[in-house]
């Protein structure tokens, strides 16, 4: 359907078609052609083509969801070649895709027709850190684990973290805003970027790599990228605010048995271990039984029955046994009041691993059950389940469930009051789709939730965004797009609703 409607989708009036001398451009700007230059056209000057599939990883995104029609992927190895990319490019009115490591979930990374893409990854290189204050310059393209494993030697951490930290960069965590799974203890990227180096639609480089904490000269440009998805600007390098590697991590993973339980748990939790507490997640009994079933590292349920809900927390601190006092009397607290049905806490770090593994796995699982609708949602925490079921019913009444939608599935950052509900169908169908939107966007606009609250907007919400922001502040976006972007070359179709 989406490929379909892709296809109708009209390029805009006054955006070129890249041609063989735009590619020959590419390769005289590129200092490896050979290895930074992929397309499909033929050349006299430029690298040798290569077959369509070799650029079926960049035209395809993670839920092979959204798929692009590019003929040209570039991979500059420079900020000064990003520039005179962008600017060959909006001379030549060619419309662009920034790409990360490609694992969006709202098809923001992948071209929607045939737009040049330009992928980081082959900037990968940490320019400084500082062991003293933490702060960490790096390239764009760096691979989040990869940084975390960096400066890990030194007694640092990444201040996020998430399941596809293997393979996103940390230019395209910034792009989106990642939440994760520490939001809760470390905030938003909001509040740990110190400064972005950024190339323009028109190739100007905004030098705005500070080390500073502080600083309130004028407005505070760095924020405009933060969350703008690759669509006013390519994020090229990256300053950042990273924290002491604590020594001491407790995992615990509780069985409750309802919704309630699990409010009341997390009221507890922070009662007792609220300065030590990094991650409070949850999952409902059939993402666990997805688990099990479809994750592919060796995921061993830890309890004997099954439980409607379950939540893992996650302490960190620099001093072991104060925090395994503070942990105990949690648990007593847990037990003695019948908060908890059952539970289980690790006891070294491959336990460690494996509780975490139960929650990380999930859109790995749903991914294997079939094709995944994903909605990203925060409201109040109270009315989080009550959506979940009432999916399930709506579904079921038409018929779907168990038939075309195999699983509906609840889990997330309950912590941060945001829900993640996968609705696993055997194919990307309208039939499905059109029964749960825009019914679940209506649903949400009604209790003042937001339709993204970590994943962004790209290609499948940018014309919902009126759900959650009002008329007037869509309007003030438009504005600042038009600002950076006046020819809309920068992941055009996306994020925004379309002039209609
Ligand atoms: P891409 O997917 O390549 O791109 C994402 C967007 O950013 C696109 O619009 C792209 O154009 C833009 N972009 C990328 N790089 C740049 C750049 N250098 N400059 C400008 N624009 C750029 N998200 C969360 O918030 N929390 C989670 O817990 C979480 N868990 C995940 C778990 C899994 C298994 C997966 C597959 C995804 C998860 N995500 C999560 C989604 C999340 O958005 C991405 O994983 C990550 O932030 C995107 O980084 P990326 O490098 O892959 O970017
Ligand atoms: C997570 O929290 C990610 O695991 C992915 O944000 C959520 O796949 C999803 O819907
Ligand atoms: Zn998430």
């Amino acid at each position: 359907m989406l490929h379909r409607r892709a296809a109708q989708l009209q390029k805009h009036a006054s955006h070129n078609k890249l041609e063989e001398k735009d590619v020959e451009k590419f390769a005289s700007i590129l200092s490896t052609p050979e290895t930074s230059l992929l397309t499909t056209l033929k050349t006299s000057k430029g690298p040798k083509p290569v077959d369509a599939s070799e650029l079926d990883l960049f035209n395809n995104d993670w839920m092979n969801k959204y798929h692009g029609q590019s003929v040209c992927v570039l991979k500059p190895k420079t900020t000064q070649e990003v520039s005179e990319i962008m600017k060959y490019c909006f001379e030549r009115k060619l419309a662009v895709v920034p790409q990360g490591g490609n694992t969006g979930l709202v098809g923001g990374g992948v071209p929607v027709l045939d737009e040049v893409i330009i992928n980081l990854g082959a900037m990968n290189k940490i320019r400084s850190f500082n062991e003293i204050s933490g702060t960490l310059v790096c390239d764009a393209g760096c691979i989040l684990e990869s940084l975390d494993n960096h400066i890990a030697e030194k007694g640092y951490m990444m201040p996020l973290d998430l399941g596809a930290k293997g393979s996103c960069q940390i230019g395209g965590n910034v792009a989106t805003n990642a939440g994760g799974l520490r939001f809760l203890r470390y905030g938003s990227l909001h509040g740990n970027v110190l400064g972005l180096e950024v190339v323009l639609p028109n190739g100007t480089v905004l030098d705005g790599l500070s080390t500073l904490r502080k600083d309130n000269t004028g407005f505070d440009l760095k924020q405009l990228f933060i969350g703008s998805e690759g669509t006013i600007g390519l994020i090229t390098g990256v300053s950042i605010i990273t924290p002491r590697r604590p020594s001491a991590f407790n995992v615990a993973v509780f069985a409750v048995d309802s919704f309630e339980a699990v409010q009341n748990v997390f009221s507890k939790v922070k009662a007792h271990c609220g300065e030590i507490l990094s991650a409070f997640e949850f999952f409902d009994n059939q993402s666990l039984e997805m688990v099990k079933a479809h994750a592919t590292a060796g995921v061993k349920d830890p309890f004997q029955d099954k439980h409607p809900f379950y939540v893992l927390i996650e302490t960190s601190g620099s001093k072991k046994e104060h925090d395994d006092e503070k942990v105990n009397e949690l648990l007593e607290e847990l037990m003695e009041s019948s908060a908890i049905v059952d539970g289980v806490l690790a006891q070294d770090e491959t336990q460690v691993q494996s509780l975490w593994a139960l929650r990380e796995s999930i859109p790995e699982a749903a991914g294997k059950l079939g094709s995944t609708y994903k909605y990203d949602v925060s409201m109040p925490v109270e009315l989080m389940n009550e959506l979940v079921e009432d999916m399930r019913s709506r579904l079921d009444k038409h018929g779907l469930m168990g038939n075309k939608v195999k699983e509906v599935v609840g889990y997330g950052h309950i912590g941060d009051g945001n829900l993640h509900i996968n609705i696993i169908a055997d194919k990307f169908d309208p039939a499905v789709e059109e029964v749960i939107e825009p019914y679940i966007y209506e649903w949400l606009a009604k209790v003042n939730g937001s339709i993204s609250a970590e994943h962004g907007l790209g290609r499948m919400k940018g014309e919902k965004i009126g759900y959650s922001k009002s008329p007037a502040s869509v309007a003030i976006m438009k504005d600042i797009k038009h600002l950076f972007d006046p020819e809309n070359l920068l992941n055009p179709y996306k994020y925004l609703p379309s002039d209609k």
